[in-house]
């Protein structure tokens, strides 16, 4: 079934085939067929084209033969403005007119604006002006279901003349909002009356939006065709993959046709016999065919792009280890690089991140890049890749480092799946340790070969205090009063009790404890730090001794 689509998208019915390649021809005439229709695009790949109204879906505003309010058939009478022979025998002839009805409820006289795209010679026709004057303005719009590049519209009218007045429009938001194509006016003045652009003028811009009077004339009454070329006279056209403008010009999910106004046979009627259904019903669109010959949009970056999915999406077949419906994105894990379209000299291909085997994924930071972080498969600093949810307890840009607690011993290659061992040291005194040797990194209040001690500063292992710090006031009578100094209180840790000295610096010493640091016995205590009593005293001191003296 996928497949079937995508043939059925490159295939034409034969007359259009033969208008098509004639048209591909003007278009590029360097190129012999229509699967290469763009001889140098270097190093950007680009799908063909094909013809995208066969895939659309489309509607108009206003369908002859069908009530507009209920969409239920309703017999509606309209005349060719051409007269002459009646060639039909189903129609008759009024005052020397063909005319006939057009009704929904008949398939003989049903024309539905699926007609348009129907590949025959049915056609799509729009209520007469005898029904109301503002059927003058109808709508009838394509959706093409996603992006793509229009290189040109070729519209074939079908019992009427071509429109008067009308513009192509295009949206390139899912039909949210419509930006002007081309404007097609009668007159110059209509061009800059009704559009305020001057008719004719040289494309000079690869966005020029142009007035356009030739395909407004009456002539030809019937079968009149209207070729609109997106990509052919405009400055960017040799030159498409280095043309931003023109790739962004040429982008539409979804063409519109808004026809303002009928042509007639002569201007100022229409105004005076407006009353006249005999007049008025001669004038209406009508579409025999409606082709647009556009592509994907793969940004250079595809050369295939197929039918696919459940939605039966067209989808790029991305090369360059790019990604997406229009590769408009780098793969996971191929974002060393930021993603850029492919140009003619470069194919600007996405290029994998170095995760040393760790992660599968990656994004590209140009911060990164700027400060030249991310090492590349080359093993150079080289592009904005950071690797996203680094395994085996790795960390860093490129997964090269080991998560904290975890080293990686010498001699053993950062692509090692578990290269990665845990730190033998305890958490509680340390905050990791070294790469290669494993060797802890103690906590600030730690120290030793394996953290098993205070550090300087620090008493009352393991649990190492911070030592209390208390302000001692300098008086210097030619200073300011103010000045202090801040000391720790030199006392010996095992003779202290908990809280070590006072506010002022003086040592608190335990019971049995003397001296000014605490570092001797009391009299009558004996074998320092363990200063036991030669007997327990008979009123043990409430409160443990001061030291008797300032310690500077
Ligand atoms: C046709 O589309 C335009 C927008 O492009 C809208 O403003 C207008 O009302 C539509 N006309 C009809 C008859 O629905
Ligand atoms: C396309 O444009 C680029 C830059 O504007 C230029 O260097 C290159 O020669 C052009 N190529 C052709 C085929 O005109
Ligand atoms: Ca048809």
């Amino acid at each position: 079934l996928q497949k079937t689509k995508a043939d059925r998208g490159r295939a034409f019915c034969p007359l259009l085939l033969v208008l098509l390649l004639l048209f591909l021809l003007l278009l590029f005439p360097l190129s012999g067929a229509a699967a290469s229709p763009e001889p140098q695009t270097g190093f950007s790949l680009h799908p063909p084209y094909f013809n995208l109204a066969e895939a659309a879906r489309i509607s108009a505003t206003a369908t002859c033969g069908e009530d507009p309010g209920s969409a239920r058939p309703r017999p509606e009478l309209y005349c060719k403005l051409v007269g002459g022979p009646i060639a039909s025998t189903t129609g008759h002839t009024i005052q020397g007119q063909f005319c006939d009805y057009c009704n929904s409820g008949d398939p003989n006289k049903a024309h539905p604006v699926t007609n348009a795209i129907d590949g025959t010679e049915r056609w799509w026709q729009s209520p007469p002006l005898s029904l109301g004057l503002q059927y003058n303005k109808v709508n009838v719009t394509l959706d093409l279901g996603q992006l793509f590049h229009v290189a040109y519209v070729l519209i074939k009218f079908a019992n009427s003349p071509r429109p008067d007045l009308w513009v192509l429009e295009r949206s390139v938001d899912s039909g949210r909002t419509y930006l002007p194509w081309q404007f097609f006016a009668h007159s110059k003045i209509d061009c800059w009356e009704q559009f305020g652009t001057d008719a004719n003028m040289p494309i000079t811009k690869d966005n020029d939006v142009i007035c356009t009077t030739e395909y407004s004339r009456i002539v030809p009454l019937e079968n009149g065709e209207v070729v609109v070329s997106l990509v052919n006279g405009r400055p960017g056209a040799k030159n498409f993959t280095f043309s931003p403008t023109l790739r962004e010009f040429t982008k539409a999910t979804n063409i519109r046709l808004r026809f303002l106004r009928t042509n007639t046979l002569l201007g100022h009627l229409i105004s005076k016999a407006q009353r006249d259904p005999t007049v008025t019903r001669r004038y209406y669109y009508s579409i025999k065919d409606i082709s647009i010959g556009g592509r994907c949009v793969c940004n250079g970056h595809a050369e295939v792009c197929r039918a696919k999915g459940p939605e039966n999406l067209f989808q790029c077949e991305c090369q360059h280890n790019t990604c997406g419906e229009s590769c408009d994105h780098c793969c996971a894990g191929y974002n060393q690089k930021q993603w850029r379209p492919a140009t003619a000299e470069r194919t600007n291909e996405c290029e994998v991140c170095n995760c040393h085997g760790h992660a599968t994924d990656c994004y590209y930071d140009p911060d990164v890049e700027r400060q030249s972080e991310s090492l590349n498969i080359h093993g150079v600093y080289e592009g904005g890749g950071v690797c996203i949810n680094c395994q085996h307890n790795t960390a860093g840009v490129n997964c090269e480092k080991c998560i904290q607690g975890y080293y990686r011993p010498y001699n053993v290659p950062v692509e090692a799946p578990h290269g990665c061992m845990p730190c033998s040291c305890n958490p509680e005194n340390t905050n990791g340790c070294e790469e290669g040797t494993g060797r802890c990194f103690c906590k600030s209040n730690f120290q030793g070969e394996n953290c098993e001690r205070c550090a300087e500063g620090f008493y009352n292992f393991p649990f190492c205090q911070r030592i209390p710090i208390y302000p001692i006031s300098t008086p210097r009578p030619e200073a300011s009063t103010t000045a202090a100094e801040i000391k720790g209180c030199e006392c010996n840790p095992v003779g202290v009790v908990s809280e070590i000295c006072d506010f002022q610096g003086k040592c608190l010493c335990r019971f049995g404890v003397d001296g000014p640091k605490c570092d001797s016995c009391s009299s009558g205590f004996y074998s320092f730090p363990a200063c036991q009593g030669k007997s327990p005293p008979s009123h043990p001191p409430s409160i443990p001794d001061y030291c008797n003296e300032w310690i500077l």
